[in-house]
Protein backbone atom coordinates (compact mmCIF):
# COMPACT_ATOMS: atom_id res chain seq x y z
CA UNK A 1 0.00 0.00 0.00
CA UNK A 2 1.47 3.72 -0.78
CA UNK A 3 2.34 6.10 1.81
CA UNK A 4 -0.66 8.77 0.84
CA UNK A 5 1.96 11.66 1.11
CA UNK A 6 3.51 10.10 -1.63
CA UNK A 7 0.20 10.89 -3.68
CA UNK A 8 0.80 14.35 -4.55
CA UNK A 9 4.85 13.41 -4.16
CA UNK A 10 4.91 16.19 -1.42
CA UNK A 11 8.80 14.33 -0.33
CA UNK A 12 9.88 16.53 -3.68
CA UNK A 13 9.04 19.49 -2.06
CA UNK A 14 11.53 19.21 0.31
CA UNK A 15 15.30 19.73 0.25
CA UNK A 16 18.14 16.69 0.28
CA UNK A 17 18.95 17.59 4.06
CA UNK A 18 15.07 18.09 4.83
CA UNK A 19 14.50 14.85 3.55
CA UNK A 20 17.57 13.71 5.31
CA UNK A 21 17.15 15.12 8.87
CA UNK A 22 13.17 13.58 8.37
CA UNK A 23 14.32 9.93 7.54
CA UNK A 24 17.12 10.16 10.81
CA UNK A 25 14.42 10.77 12.85
CA UNK A 26 11.98 8.84 11.42
CA UNK A 27 14.51 5.98 11.80
CA UNK A 28 15.67 6.47 14.99
CA UNK A 29 11.92 6.46 16.40
CA UNK A 30 11.20 3.05 14.74
CA UNK A 31 14.39 1.26 16.44
CA UNK A 32 14.03 2.84 19.63
CA UNK A 33 10.63 4.24 20.74
CA UNK A 34 7.69 2.47 18.15
CA UNK A 35 8.35 -1.02 19.43
CA UNK A 36 8.09 -0.10 23.42
CA UNK A 37 5.46 3.25 22.72
CA UNK A 38 2.39 0.47 23.46
CA UNK A 39 3.56 -0.77 26.64
CA UNK A 40 4.30 3.15 27.83
CA UNK A 41 0.52 4.66 26.93
CA UNK A 42 -0.69 1.34 28.91
CA UNK A 43 1.60 1.91 31.99
CA UNK A 44 1.04 5.58 31.68
CA UNK A 45 4.83 6.31 31.88
CA UNK A 46 7.52 8.32 30.06
CA UNK A 47 10.92 6.86 30.48
CA UNK A 48 13.54 9.34 31.78
CA UNK A 49 16.14 8.07 29.95
CA UNK A 50 14.70 9.30 27.04
CA UNK A 51 15.64 12.51 27.37
CA UNK A 52 19.27 12.13 26.36
CA UNK A 53 18.25 9.85 23.70
CA UNK A 54 16.55 12.38 21.74
CA UNK A 55 19.26 15.05 22.90
CA UNK A 56 21.25 12.93 21.10
CA UNK A 57 19.55 13.22 18.67
CA UNK A 58 19.32 16.71 18.43
CA UNK A 59 15.92 17.15 18.22
CA UNK A 60 15.59 19.53 22.00
CA UNK A 61 15.35 22.95 20.69
CA UNK A 62 16.93 22.48 17.31
CA UNK A 63 15.30 25.08 15.52
CA UNK A 64 17.19 27.35 18.21
CA UNK A 65 20.70 28.77 17.79
CA UNK A 66 23.82 28.59 19.89
CA UNK A 67 24.08 27.42 23.11
CA UNK A 68 24.65 23.62 22.37
CA UNK A 69 21.19 23.84 19.46
CA UNK A 70 21.62 22.37 16.26
CA UNK A 71 19.87 25.66 14.42
CA UNK A 72 18.25 23.83 11.91
CA UNK A 73 15.41 25.50 9.42
CA UNK A 74 11.55 25.73 11.04
CA UNK A 75 10.45 23.32 8.18
CA UNK A 76 13.34 20.65 9.47
CA UNK A 77 12.08 21.09 13.20
CA UNK A 78 8.33 20.88 11.89
CA UNK A 79 9.39 17.32 9.98
CA UNK A 80 11.00 16.05 13.34
CA UNK A 81 7.65 16.93 15.13
CA UNK A 82 5.73 14.76 12.37
CA UNK A 83 7.97 11.87 12.31
CA UNK A 84 7.87 11.78 16.57
CA UNK A 85 4.05 12.38 16.91
CA UNK A 86 3.80 9.28 14.14
CA UNK A 87 4.72 7.29 16.94
CA UNK A 88 2.91 8.56 19.27
CA UNK A 89 1.74 12.79 20.86
CA UNK A 90 3.13 12.02 24.08
CA UNK A 91 6.95 11.77 22.56
CA UNK A 92 6.08 15.13 20.09
CA UNK A 93 5.08 16.94 23.24
CA UNK A 94 8.04 16.11 25.41
CA UNK A 95 9.90 17.39 22.71
CA UNK A 96 7.41 20.52 22.30
CA UNK A 97 8.04 21.46 25.61
CA UNK A 98 11.36 20.85 26.01
CA UNK A 99 12.10 22.63 22.60
CA UNK A 100 9.49 25.26 22.28
CA UNK A 101 8.18 26.21 25.65
CA UNK A 102 11.22 25.39 27.86
CA UNK A 103 14.21 26.08 26.58
CA UNK A 104 12.55 29.01 23.58
CA UNK A 105 11.18 31.10 27.22
CA UNK A 106 14.87 31.18 28.64
CA UNK A 107 16.44 31.50 24.73
CA UNK A 108 13.92 34.75 23.65
CA UNK A 109 13.61 36.12 27.41
CA UNK A 110 16.30 35.06 29.62
CA UNK A 111 19.63 36.60 30.75
CA UNK A 112 22.65 35.71 29.12
CA UNK A 113 23.92 33.61 32.55
CA UNK A 114 20.06 31.94 32.20
CA UNK A 115 21.10 30.78 28.89
CA UNK A 116 24.34 29.71 29.94
CA UNK A 117 23.25 28.01 33.04
CA UNK A 118 20.40 25.81 30.86
CA UNK A 119 20.44 25.97 27.54
CA UNK A 120 23.27 23.79 26.74
CA UNK A 121 21.64 20.94 29.06
CA UNK A 122 18.33 21.29 28.18
CA UNK A 123 19.61 20.73 24.25
CA UNK A 124 21.60 17.58 25.74
CA UNK A 125 18.32 15.92 27.32
CA UNK A 126 20.54 15.89 30.72
CA UNK A 127 17.89 18.28 31.52
CA UNK A 128 14.55 18.75 31.72
CA UNK A 129 12.37 21.31 31.48
CA UNK A 130 8.46 22.17 31.58
CA UNK A 131 6.32 25.40 31.28
CA UNK A 132 3.62 26.81 33.62
CA UNK A 133 0.91 29.02 32.32
CA UNK A 134 -2.23 26.77 32.92
CA UNK A 135 -3.82 26.80 36.58
CA UNK A 136 -7.03 25.19 37.80
CA UNK A 137 -9.02 28.13 37.38
CA UNK A 138 -7.53 29.66 34.46
CA UNK A 139 -7.16 28.01 30.85
CA UNK A 140 -7.92 29.34 27.70
CA UNK A 141 -7.90 33.05 29.76
CA UNK A 142 -3.91 32.78 31.35
CA UNK A 143 -4.50 36.82 31.94
CA UNK A 144 -6.59 36.43 34.67
CA UNK A 145 -3.79 34.17 36.64
CA UNK A 146 -3.78 33.93 40.44
CA UNK A 147 -0.25 33.21 41.37
CA UNK A 148 1.32 35.79 42.41
CA UNK A 149 5.32 37.02 42.85
CA UNK A 150 5.46 39.60 45.34
CA UNK A 151 8.76 41.44 45.56
CA UNK A 152 10.53 41.13 49.07
CA UNK A 153 13.56 43.16 49.47
CA UNK A 154 15.81 41.90 46.36
CA UNK A 155 13.87 38.63 46.21
CA UNK A 156 10.59 37.76 45.05
CA UNK A 157 7.85 35.36 46.89
CA UNK A 158 5.83 32.96 44.71
CA UNK A 159 2.40 31.60 45.74
CA UNK A 160 -0.07 29.73 43.81
CA UNK A 161 -0.92 26.48 41.70
CA UNK A 162 -0.16 25.72 38.18
CA UNK A 163 -2.05 22.75 36.62
CA UNK A 164 -1.93 20.29 33.21
CA UNK A 165 1.98 20.68 33.34
CA UNK A 166 3.91 18.20 30.79
CA UNK A 167 7.00 16.87 31.87
CA UNK A 168 6.32 18.81 35.07
CA UNK A 169 6.86 15.65 36.99
CA UNK A 170 10.42 15.15 35.52
CA UNK A 171 11.14 18.71 35.18
CA UNK A 172 14.80 20.33 36.49
CA UNK A 173 13.57 23.59 35.68
CA UNK A 174 10.35 25.14 35.28
CA UNK A 175 9.13 28.30 33.19
CA UNK A 176 6.31 29.60 35.86
CA UNK A 177 4.56 32.10 34.64
CA UNK A 178 2.95 34.85 37.35
CA UNK A 179 0.89 37.85 38.00
CA UNK A 180 3.19 40.80 40.21
CA UNK A 181 2.58 44.53 40.83
CA UNK A 182 4.03 45.52 37.39
CA UNK A 183 2.24 42.42 35.06
CA UNK A 184 2.96 39.39 34.10
CA UNK A 185 6.07 37.76 34.43
CA UNK A 186 8.07 34.95 33.69
CA UNK A 187 10.47 32.99 36.37
CA UNK A 188 12.91 29.80 36.16
CA UNK A 189 11.88 28.16 39.02
CA UNK A 190 14.72 25.19 39.69
CA UNK A 191 13.64 21.69 41.32
CA UNK A 192 14.52 21.47 44.81
CA UNK A 193 13.36 25.19 45.66
CA UNK A 194 12.08 25.05 49.09
CA UNK A 195 8.25 25.59 48.35
CA UNK A 196 8.46 23.88 45.02
CA UNK A 197 6.64 20.87 44.72
CA UNK A 198 4.95 18.79 41.86
CA UNK A 199 1.90 16.34 41.70
CA UNK A 200 2.00 14.47 38.72
CA UNK A 201 -1.96 13.68 37.40
CA UNK A 202 -2.79 9.64 37.37
CA UNK A 203 -6.24 8.30 35.65
CA UNK A 204 -5.45 9.98 32.20
CA UNK A 205 -7.54 8.60 29.25
CA UNK A 206 -5.35 10.57 26.63
CA UNK A 207 -1.67 11.18 26.42
CA UNK A 208 -0.66 8.19 28.55
CA UNK A 209 2.87 8.19 27.32
CA UNK A 210 3.74 11.85 28.85
CA UNK A 211 3.75 12.69 32.25
CA UNK A 212 1.45 15.66 33.21
CA UNK A 213 1.94 17.58 36.67
CA UNK A 214 0.18 19.85 38.90
CA UNK A 215 3.35 22.89 40.05
CA UNK A 216 2.69 23.95 43.62
CA UNK A 217 4.23 26.87 44.73
CA UNK A 218 3.72 27.92 48.62
CA UNK A 219 6.38 31.16 49.37
CA UNK A 220 8.59 29.68 46.98
CA UNK A 221 11.58 32.16 47.52
CA UNK A 222 13.63 32.90 44.36
CA UNK A 223 16.25 35.69 43.53
CA UNK A 224 15.94 38.86 40.88
CA UNK A 225 18.52 36.43 38.83
CA UNK A 226 15.87 33.69 38.26
CA UNK A 227 13.33 36.45 36.70
CA UNK A 228 13.52 36.22 33.23
CA UNK A 229 14.37 39.61 31.99
CA UNK A 230 12.69 40.36 28.75
CA UNK A 231 9.52 38.85 29.60
CA UNK A 232 7.33 42.12 30.22
CA UNK A 233 3.57 40.87 29.76
CA UNK A 234 1.24 37.79 28.63
CA UNK A 235 2.84 38.38 25.20
CA UNK A 236 6.10 36.63 26.54
CA UNK A 237 4.38 33.58 27.41
CA UNK A 238 1.52 33.45 24.47
CA UNK A 239 4.73 34.02 21.63
CA UNK A 240 6.23 30.71 23.41
CA UNK A 241 2.90 29.35 22.58
CA UNK A 242 3.34 30.13 18.64
CA UNK A 243 6.33 27.99 18.68
CA UNK A 244 5.39 25.23 20.38
CA UNK A 245 1.52 25.55 17.84
CA UNK A 246 3.87 25.61 15.21
CA UNK A 247 5.23 22.48 16.19
CA UNK A 248 1.83 20.51 16.26
CA UNK A 249 0.75 21.65 12.93
CA UNK A 250 3.34 18.99 11.69
CA UNK A 251 3.09 16.93 14.04
CA UNK A 252 -1.11 16.56 13.68
CA UNK A 253 0.05 15.32 10.13
CA UNK A 254 2.33 12.59 11.32
CA UNK A 255 -0.60 11.22 14.00
CA UNK A 256 -3.45 11.10 10.75
CA UNK A 257 -0.60 9.87 8.41
CA UNK A 258 0.16 6.98 10.87
CA UNK A 259 -3.48 6.40 11.35
CA UNK A 260 -4.26 5.86 7.63
CA UNK A 261 -1.27 3.77 6.92
CA UNK A 262 -2.54 1.75 9.58
CA UNK A 263 -5.80 1.54 8.22
CA UNK A 264 -4.57 1.01 4.71
CA UNK A 265 -2.09 -1.78 5.85
CA UNK A 266 -5.02 -3.80 7.55
CA UNK A 267 -7.36 -3.19 4.53
CA UNK A 268 -5.39 -4.83 2.13
CA UNK A 269 -4.79 -8.15 4.11
CA UNK A 270 -8.35 -8.33 5.97
CA UNK A 271 -10.81 -10.65 4.39
CA UNK A 272 -14.32 -10.47 4.36
CA UNK A 273 -16.93 -11.70 1.83
CA UNK A 274 -14.05 -13.40 -0.24
CA UNK A 275 -12.04 -10.04 -0.72
CA UNK A 276 -9.61 -7.79 0.73
CA UNK A 277 -11.85 -5.32 2.48
CA UNK A 278 -10.12 -2.60 0.61
CA UNK A 279 -11.52 -4.01 -2.61
CA UNK A 280 -14.81 -2.68 -1.26
CA UNK A 281 -15.77 0.85 -2.58
CA UNK A 282 -17.25 2.01 1.02
CA UNK A 283 -13.00 1.34 2.58
CA UNK A 284 -11.88 3.05 -1.15
CA UNK A 285 -13.67 6.33 -0.10
CA UNK A 286 -13.00 6.40 3.48
CA UNK A 287 -9.79 5.80 2.26
CA UNK A 288 -9.36 8.28 -0.71
CA UNK A 289 -11.03 11.10 1.09
CA UNK A 290 -8.55 10.83 4.16
CA UNK A 291 -5.11 10.45 1.66
CA UNK A 292 -6.82 14.12 0.58
CA UNK A 293 -7.02 15.08 4.45
CA UNK A 294 -3.97 14.43 5.24
CA UNK A 295 -2.08 15.70 2.05
CA UNK A 296 -3.83 19.03 2.56
CA UNK A 297 -2.86 19.43 6.23
CA UNK A 298 0.53 18.85 4.74
CA UNK A 299 0.33 21.41 2.11
CA UNK A 300 -0.93 23.79 4.83
CA UNK A 301 2.19 22.70 7.28
CA UNK A 302 4.60 23.46 4.23
CA UNK A 303 3.14 26.72 3.80
CA UNK A 304 3.34 28.07 7.44
CA UNK A 305 6.45 26.68 7.27
CA UNK A 306 7.58 28.73 4.13
CA UNK A 307 6.13 31.63 6.32
CA UNK A 308 7.88 31.37 9.56
CA UNK A 309 11.06 31.17 7.64
CA UNK A 310 10.14 34.03 6.08
CA UNK A 311 9.89 35.41 9.19
CA UNK A 312 6.29 36.95 8.48
CA UNK A 313 4.33 34.02 9.75
CA UNK A 314 1.11 35.66 12.02
CA UNK A 315 -0.27 33.92 15.14
CA UNK A 316 -3.98 33.90 13.74
CA UNK A 317 -2.01 31.73 10.52
CA UNK A 318 -0.79 29.29 12.94
CA UNK A 319 -4.21 29.15 14.48
CA UNK A 320 -5.48 28.32 10.75
CA UNK A 321 -3.05 24.91 10.89
CA UNK A 322 -3.30 24.31 14.55
CA UNK A 323 -7.30 24.43 13.94
CA UNK A 324 -7.47 22.61 10.92
CA UNK A 325 -4.74 20.13 11.19
CA UNK A 326 -5.38 18.95 14.63
CA UNK A 327 -9.24 18.87 13.64
CA UNK A 328 -8.24 16.66 10.54
CA UNK A 329 -6.46 14.29 12.46
CA UNK A 330 -8.70 13.42 15.05
CA UNK A 331 -11.34 12.36 12.25
CA UNK A 332 -8.80 10.29 10.39
CA UNK A 333 -7.75 8.95 13.26
CA UNK A 334 -11.44 8.02 14.23
CA UNK A 335 -12.37 7.05 10.72
CA UNK A 336 -9.19 4.94 10.70
CA UNK A 337 -9.91 3.17 13.54
CA UNK A 338 -13.29 1.74 11.99
CA UNK A 339 -11.44 -0.16 9.16
CA UNK A 340 -9.76 -1.84 11.78
CA UNK A 341 -13.30 -3.30 13.21
CA UNK A 342 -12.93 -5.03 16.62
CA UNK A 343 -8.90 -5.13 16.31
CA UNK A 344 -9.03 -1.23 16.63
CA UNK A 345 -10.02 -0.93 19.68
CA UNK A 346 -6.26 -2.87 20.67
CA UNK A 347 -3.47 -1.22 21.56
CA UNK A 348 -1.79 -3.37 18.64
CA UNK A 349 -3.07 -1.05 16.15
CA UNK A 350 -2.22 2.84 16.38
CA UNK A 351 -5.22 5.33 15.22
CA UNK A 352 -7.24 4.57 18.83
CA UNK A 353 -4.18 5.81 20.88
CA UNK A 354 -3.76 8.83 18.19
CA UNK A 355 -7.44 9.60 18.52
CA UNK A 356 -7.57 9.39 22.48
CA UNK A 357 -4.16 11.46 22.42
CA UNK A 358 -5.58 14.13 19.96
CA UNK A 359 -8.84 14.44 22.70
CA UNK A 360 -5.39 16.00 24.40
CA UNK A 361 -4.24 18.32 21.58
CA UNK A 362 -7.16 19.48 20.24
CA UNK A 363 -7.40 21.04 24.30
CA UNK A 364 -3.84 22.52 24.75
CA UNK A 365 -2.29 24.91 22.79
CA UNK A 366 -5.67 27.13 22.54
CA UNK A 367 -8.75 24.97 21.95
CA UNK A 368 -10.75 24.76 19.00
CA UNK A 369 -13.04 26.99 19.73
CA UNK A 370 -9.98 29.65 20.91
CA UNK A 371 -8.58 29.08 17.72
CA UNK A 372 -11.26 29.82 15.24
CA UNK A 373 -11.69 33.23 17.47
CA UNK A 374 -8.48 34.08 16.61
CA UNK A 375 -8.73 33.53 13.11
CA UNK A 376 -12.57 35.27 13.41
CA UNK A 377 -10.91 38.58 15.32
CA UNK A 378 -8.47 38.38 12.13
CA UNK A 379 -11.37 38.09 9.68
CA UNK A 380 -13.40 40.53 11.28
CA UNK A 381 -11.29 43.00 13.14
CA UNK A 382 -13.51 42.27 15.86
CA UNK A 383 -12.15 40.11 19.08
CA UNK A 384 -14.68 38.13 21.08
CA UNK A 385 -12.99 35.96 23.71
CA UNK A 386 -14.87 38.01 26.27
CA UNK A 387 -18.69 37.58 24.58
P1 LIG B 1 -4.67 39.68 24.36
O1 LIG B 1 -5.03 41.00 24.96
O2 LIG B 1 -5.25 39.27 23.07
O3 LIG B 1 -3.09 39.57 24.25
C1 LIG B 1 -2.20 40.00 25.26
C2 LIG B 1 -0.93 40.45 24.56
O4 LIG B 1 -0.35 39.31 23.90
C3 LIG B 1 -0.34 39.54 22.47
N1 LIG B 1 -0.69 38.25 21.85
C4 LIG B 1 0.23 37.49 21.27
N2 LIG B 1 1.53 37.69 21.05
C5 LIG B 1 2.21 36.72 20.42
N3 LIG B 1 1.61 35.58 20.00
C6 LIG B 1 0.30 35.33 20.19
N4 LIG B 1 -0.23 34.19 19.78
C7 LIG B 1 -0.46 36.32 20.86
N5 LIG B 1 -1.75 36.41 21.23
C8 LIG B 1 -1.88 37.61 21.83
C9 LIG B 1 -1.37 40.62 22.22
O5 LIG B 1 -1.07 41.33 21.03
C10 LIG B 1 -1.20 41.47 23.45
O6 LIG B 1 0.00 42.21 23.32
P2 LIG B 1 0.13 43.68 23.93
O7 LIG B 1 1.53 44.07 23.66
O8 LIG B 1 -0.89 44.49 23.19
O9 LIG B 1 -0.19 43.57 25.39
O10 LIG B 1 -4.92 38.59 25.49
P3 LIG B 1 -6.25 37.92 26.00
O11 LIG B 1 -6.18 37.88 27.48
O12 LIG B 1 -7.47 38.57 25.37
O13 LIG B 1 -6.12 36.42 25.46
C11 LIG B 1 -5.99 36.11 24.13
C12 LIG B 1 -6.02 34.58 23.89
C13 LIG B 1 -7.37 34.01 24.29
C14 LIG B 1 -5.81 34.34 22.41
C15 LIG B 1 -4.90 33.91 24.68
O14 LIG B 1 -5.04 34.08 26.01
C16 LIG B 1 -4.77 32.43 24.38
O15 LIG B 1 -4.03 32.07 23.45
N6 LIG B 1 -5.41 31.51 25.16
C17 LIG B 1 -5.16 30.09 25.06
C18 LIG B 1 -4.24 29.66 26.17
C19 LIG B 1 -3.31 28.56 25.75
O16 LIG B 1 -3.14 28.24 24.60
N7 LIG B 1 -2.64 27.97 26.72
C20 LIG B 1 -1.64 26.99 26.43
C21 LIG B 1 -0.85 26.67 27.66
S1 LIG B 1 0.65 25.80 27.33
C22 LIG B 1 0.17 24.30 26.78
O17 LIG B 1 -0.96 24.01 26.58
C23 LIG B 1 1.26 23.36 26.53
S2 LIG B 1 0.77 21.82 25.98
C24 LIG B 1 2.25 21.42 25.33
C25 LIG B 1 2.43 20.08 24.85
O18 LIG B 1 2.40 19.12 25.66
O19 LIG B 1 2.74 19.95 23.64
P1 LIG C 1 -11.26 25.95 29.61
O1 LIG C 1 -10.49 27.17 29.30
O2 LIG C 1 -11.99 25.90 30.90
O3 LIG C 1 -12.26 25.65 28.42
C1 LIG C 1 -13.35 24.72 28.56
C2 LIG C 1 -14.20 24.84 27.29
O4 LIG C 1 -14.69 26.18 27.16
C3 LIG C 1 -13.39 24.55 26.02
O5 LIG C 1 -14.22 23.86 25.10
C4 LIG C 1 -13.08 25.94 25.49
O6 LIG C 1 -12.89 25.98 24.08
C5 LIG C 1 -14.35 26.70 25.89
N1 LIG C 1 -14.10 28.13 25.98
C6 LIG C 1 -13.29 28.81 26.84
N2 LIG C 1 -13.30 30.13 26.58
C7 LIG C 1 -14.11 30.29 25.50
C8 LIG C 1 -14.53 31.43 24.73
N3 LIG C 1 -14.07 32.66 25.00
N4 LIG C 1 -15.41 31.22 23.72
C9 LIG C 1 -15.85 29.97 23.41
N5 LIG C 1 -15.49 28.85 24.09
C10 LIG C 1 -14.63 29.03 25.12
N6 LIG C 1 -0.77 24.07 30.10
C11 LIG C 1 0.43 24.63 30.37
O7 LIG C 1 0.51 25.78 30.79
N7 LIG C 1 1.57 23.91 30.19
C12 LIG C 1 1.57 22.64 29.76
O8 LIG C 1 2.63 22.03 29.60
C13 LIG C 1 0.32 22.02 29.48
N8 LIG C 1 0.28 20.71 29.11
C14 LIG C 1 -0.94 20.10 28.95
C15 LIG C 1 -0.99 18.72 28.71
C16 LIG C 1 -2.21 18.08 28.59
C17 LIG C 1 -2.23 16.59 28.36
C18 LIG C 1 -3.41 18.82 28.68
C19 LIG C 1 -4.74 18.14 28.52
C20 LIG C 1 -3.38 20.17 28.94
C21 LIG C 1 -2.15 20.83 29.10
N9 LIG C 1 -2.07 22.19 29.42
C22 LIG C 1 -0.86 22.78 29.68
C23 LIG C 1 -3.29 22.94 29.68
C24 LIG C 1 -3.99 23.41 28.42
O9 LIG C 1 -3.28 24.45 27.80
C25 LIG C 1 -5.41 23.86 28.81
O10 LIG C 1 -6.12 22.68 29.13
C26 LIG C 1 -6.09 24.63 27.70
O11 LIG C 1 -5.50 25.89 27.52
C27 LIG C 1 -7.61 24.80 27.97
O12 LIG C 1 -7.84 25.24 29.26
P2 LIG C 1 -8.89 24.46 30.21
O13 LIG C 1 -8.60 23.02 30.16
O14 LIG C 1 -8.87 25.15 31.52
O15 LIG C 1 -10.31 24.67 29.52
Amino acid sequence: MQDPLQLLDIPSLLSDEERDIQATVAAYLTDHVRPHIGTWFEEGILPRELARELGKLGVLGMHLEGYGCAGTSALAYGLACLELEAVDSGIRSFVSVQGSLSMYSIWKYGSEEQKQEWLPRLAAGEAIGCFGLTEPDFGSNPSGMRTRAVRDGSDWVLNGTKMWITNGGLADVATVWAQTEEGIRGFLVPRGTPGFTTQDIKHKLSMRASVTSELILADVRLPESARLPLATSLRAPLSCLNEARFGIVFGAVGAARDSLQAALDYSGTRIQFDKPIAAFQLTQRKLASMSVQVSNSMLLALHLAKLKEAGTLKPEQISMGKYNNVEAAIAIARESRTILGANGISLEYSPLRHANNLESVLTYEGTSDIHLLSIGHALTGISSFRG
